[in-house]
């Protein structure tokens, strides 16, 4: 009896393992990494027509990276030297790491700094005595071409018509009309006339008013904490708005899924190819609605990510060979990360039941279900165009010449007859 239920109780250990509920303490190991974080913090992108300050009141301008961002990414490069204390070199090794980022100056400026605070040069990688740092590269795309960091995608025909769909559901329109008088005062007092006052507007206007607030800049009467509250849970409703609240798998395929796609590509090309020849982590540095639409695709969304949060995805090997995959996120440069499930898997989730659980968020392929020709299709078209073009020209030829031929033919009688009548003629 005790010999069936000890093996009663080992197979359901097992069962359990496999199945990740549990995590064994020892032996597991860290096998991968995909970060995905959000830049530092930076000056507004724009200012709205009534604001007291300009372009001019920023040392580089609009939307850059300050240097309360550079710090708090260098920070986070700290904190992940630590973090990966072990799993990465202490020094920088080529091959451990890729980095890639929006093609935007703010970003790229937060990746350089992050990798400053995570690999200061050691022993013979100071190139200038006295500096600590060392360069390391950061890849990026033409934003025209970027499509998994820089969301929301808009040239995506299906996608805008479910945004609008969206804006025409009721709770849309009712949050809409309970927020009507809000919107007629901020209207009056940013000089936004109202029927340009989207809530993607008033989003763009909270933003400034936070970047001008936590940078002590002057700031108009009306901007009272209640407004500033009234207007980040705007914001949020337009987070939820055009990533969630309505249709939010089909969202996620044409949005934050494409980022899904690639974090789990990143892992099976780690499983595939030999470890020492692909990265061991793998870091993204990109924007807000970046981690807003992937979290969403994740189904884990809970509020706009602060500047330079980090969402981590960790690919463990277990010490019964299989893999699991645990999520972390660092919203708080003081607490340690915290962990993150999927709705429907443990923290420690099997990589297959991960893999299962997001299929309906990835793209098979995007274009076509935006809506948009493939590519392929174009190509077809444009050749069988081509085709149907030359075989007219050919035909109109064909019956071109026929006719010069027959009228030549006949012009031949006449003439030659008459000319020859005429040679006749004279000859006689
Ligand atoms: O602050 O994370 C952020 C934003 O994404 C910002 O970087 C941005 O690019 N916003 C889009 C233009 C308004």
């Amino acid at each position: 009896m005790a010999g069936a239920a000890a093996a009663g109780l080992r197979s359901l250990l097992c069962a359990l393992l496999a199945f990740g509920a549990l995590t064994p303490a020892a032996g597991r190991t860290l096998a991968f990494v995909n970060l995905v974080y959000r830049h530092g913090d930076r000056s507004p992108i724009v200012a709205y027509p009534t604001d007291p300050n300009t372009e001019k009141d920023w040392p580089q301008g609009f939307g850059q990276l300050t240097q309360i961002g550079m710090k708090q990414h260098y920070a986070l490069g700290q904190y992940l030297q630590n973090r990966y204390h072990g799993f990465l070199n202490a020094s920088y090794d080529r091959y451990e790491i890729y980095v890639r980022s929006t093609n935007i100056d703010r970003t790229l400026m937060s990746a350089e700094s992050n990798l400053a605070g995570l690999y200061p040069p050691q022993g013979q990688q100071i190139f200038h005595p006295g500096l600590k740092w060392q360069p390391i590269p950061v890849h990026t795309v033409p934003v025209g071409q970027d499509k998994i960091l820089l969301f929301p995608l808009k040239n995506c025909s299906r996608y805008t018509k479910l945004v609008e769909e969206t804006e025409n559901t009721d709770e849309y329109k009712k949050t809409l009309m309970e927020n009507k008088d809000f919107l007629d005062m901020l209207s009056k007092a940013t000089g936004v006339p109202r029927e340009q006052l989207s809530l993607e507007y008033a989003w763009s206007i909270y933003d400034t008013l936070f970047c001008e607030q936590l940078h002590h800049k002057t700031m108009p009467a009306w901007v009272t904490p209640s407004v500033m509250e009234h207007l980040r849970m705007l914001k949020e409703f337009h987070l939820q708005a055009i990533f969630g609240m309505y249709k939010q798998e089909e969202k996620s395929q044409l949005q934050g899924g494409l980022l899904v796609k690639q974090i789990l590509q990143n892992i099976e090309q780690s499983l595939k190819v030999t470890p020492t020849l692909s990265p061991k982590l793998i870091m993204y540095s990109a924007h807000d609605t970046t981690i807003v639409a992937l979290q969403m695709a994740l189904n884990i969304y809970s509020q706009a990510p602060p500047y330079a949060s980090c969402h981590m995805v960790e690919l463990y090997k277990e010490d019964n060979g299989t893999f699991t995959v645990e999520m972390y996120y660092k919203n708080e440069s003081s607490s340690a990360p915290y962990p993150l499930a999927l709705p429907a898997c443990s923290q420690s989730c099997p990589l297959d039941r991960f893999i299962e659980i997001v299929k309906g968020v990835i793209p098979d392929d995007w274009d076509k279900e935006c809506g948009h020709t493939s590519n392929h299709f174009k190509i077809d078209l444009l050749l069988g165009l081509a085709g149907s073009f030359c075989l007219l020209v050919l035909i109109f030829l064909a019956v071109w010449q026929y006719c010069c031929n027959w009228s030549q033919h006949e012009g031949y009688q006449k003439v030659s007859s008459g000319i020859e009548g005429g040679k006749k003629m004279a000859l006689m």
